[in-house]
């Protein structure tokens, strides 16, 4: 048993691991710093597969430990996945390239390993391009370690001796780290940033009634530090996501399938949907995950058309909808649900951002968060019932929202603190609320949950 750690930990600080660990954390360094935070980057789709596969289970207990605090292990774990395996390949390219060079005098391990990692990158992303980022940085290493300059059996360059391997392991690795710093800002920089075009300039939609209602709400918002206005900006409305990317659909080539118990099946595109009438209202969004007091309900003005335009004039029959998206994301709702919610396009005015769905989102009024589905592909209208995403991992959020009052400012005064409660938002306190939340806390525990797995 003592042997067999003693070989382990020899193999695992051996300078052949050492290479490859370093050679793979340097090639996910290279993948952001060419790609961004986009799907180009190795990382991306890695989520998207460790997002479908954990176990409900596991995402749950996970967040019942660690709170919100779940999201940054799950991008620890799949960020300690997608550098596994590119340090797998690079350690095999290592291996191979031993065989063929075994002085390491011609320096064939460095375009194997190069290529090692530019093919996995490209296997990831299918970006052969920019995964070049990934290859030269896991190419990078090697030259650093190996040095085919130095010659042992030559007078002149001193030798290769043990102290001298380690001192190269050791000096790789501190280039290792600075690379990663570095390719975190050149990463950041190649993110795109998010831009707010206005509706009218991409989709012919008059902007003047979105301007109307955000005008009343600005008026009738309270003047309270702290609490927020009525309605939320861009950029401060959250987000709760299963990826960690958000899609990146183009508008241009978007379609909406509508498919299922239907006379007819229809595929709209996004010039057809923005040509239809369309409609302009305040919804709000809550997350069933919120923890108490906590801030993810947010407040925009809407537009988009109503969802029983689809239905007539696919001429559906089914009882019940589902709505699927990009992400590998769905919700499942009544019919009678679905008759009243809107397929929207346009957030405050703007077109709707990539965050919130771009280019095409559902909103069902007065219902919680996971039901209004973003990245719509298609609508598939069903006779049975089935589970959505967050239903099938134990959570039930396709029913009304509850009404809450939330305590967001103080105002301290001689005689002590006072609560100031912010104007309640257009939920309305419904019967059959508390039904629905206890049967939500006795599924799953009162804890937020997906929040860990959104993004702030
Ligand atoms: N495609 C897709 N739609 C989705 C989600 C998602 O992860 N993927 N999250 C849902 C959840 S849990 C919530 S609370 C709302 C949040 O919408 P927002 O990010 O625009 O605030 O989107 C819902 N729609
Ligand atoms: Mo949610």
């Amino acid at each position: 048993m003592r042997a067999v750690l003693g070989r382990l930990l020899r193999l695992v600080t051996s300078r052949w691991a050492l290479t490859a660990v370093l050679a793979g954390m340097a090639a996910v360094a290279g993948s952001f710093a060419a790609a961004g935070l986009t799907e180009d980057f190795a990382f991306t789709p890695v989520s998207s597969v460790v997002v479908q596969y954990t176990p409900g289970v596991i995402i749950n207990t996970t967040l019942d430990t660690f709170g919100n605090y779940g999201q940054y292990i799950n991008m620890a774990f799949t960020l300690g996945v997608t550098t596994a395996l590119f340090v797998g390949v690079s350690g095999a390219a290592l291996a191979v390239g031993r065989l063929v060079d075994p002085d390491r005098l011609r320096g064939a391990r460095i375009p194997m390993v190069g290529l090692a990692a530019w093919g996995m990158a490209v296997f990831l992303t299918g970006a052969p391009l920019l995964s070049v980022g990934a290859g030269a940085a896991a190419a990078a290493v090697v030259i650093l370690v190996d040095r085919p300059w130095h010659d042992e059996l030559s007078v002149k360059s001193g030798g290769r001796w043990p102290d001298e391997d380690r001192r190269a392991v050791l000096q790789t690795s501190a280039g290792v780290v600075g690379f990663a710093g570095a390719s975190y800002f050149l990463g950041s920089y190649r993110t795109p940033q998010q831009e707010f075009p206005e509706l009218d300039v991409v989709s012919g939609v008059g902007i003047s009634e979105p301007e109307e209602l955000l005008n009343e709400a600005e008026e009738k918002s309270f003047d309270i530090p702290d609490s927020p206005d009525l309605v939320s900006q861009i950029g401060s409305f959250y987000t709760v996501d299963i990826a960690t990317v958000a899609p990146r659909i183009n508008a241009d080539s978007w379609e909406l399938d509508v498919t299922g118990s239907v006379d007819s099946e229809l595929t709209i595109s996004y010039d057809e949907l923005t040509d239809m009438d369309a409609d302009h209202r305040f919804s709000t969004l809550r997350c069933v995950g919120e923890e108490l007091n906590a801030r993810k309900m947010d407040n925009a003005v809407w537009t988009g058309v109503p969802a029983s335009r689809l239905s007539e004039q696919a001429g559906a029959s089914g009882n019940h909808v589902a709505m699927r998206a990009d992400d590998d994301y769905w919700n499942v709702v009544p019919r009678e649900v679905f008759e009243q919610a809107y397929i929207i396009y346009g957030m405050n005015g703007n077109v709707l951002p990539r965050e919130h769905g771009h280019p095409v989102r559902v909103i069902v009024p007065g219902h919680w968060g996971e039901t209004n589905v973003k990245w719509l592909q298609e609508i598939e209208f069903l006779e049975e019932d089935t589970q959505g995403y967050w239903e099938e991992r134990g959570w039930d959020g396709t029913g009304e929202v509850c009404g809450v009052a939330k305590i967001w400012a103080t105002t301290e005064t001689g005689s002590g603190h006072h609560a100031r409660r912010p104007r309640s938002r257009r939920h309305r306190r419904r019967p059959g609320c508390r039904d629905i939340a206890r049967r939500r806390r006795e599924l799953a525990g009162d804890r937020d949950h997906r929040a860990a797995l959104g993004r702030r």
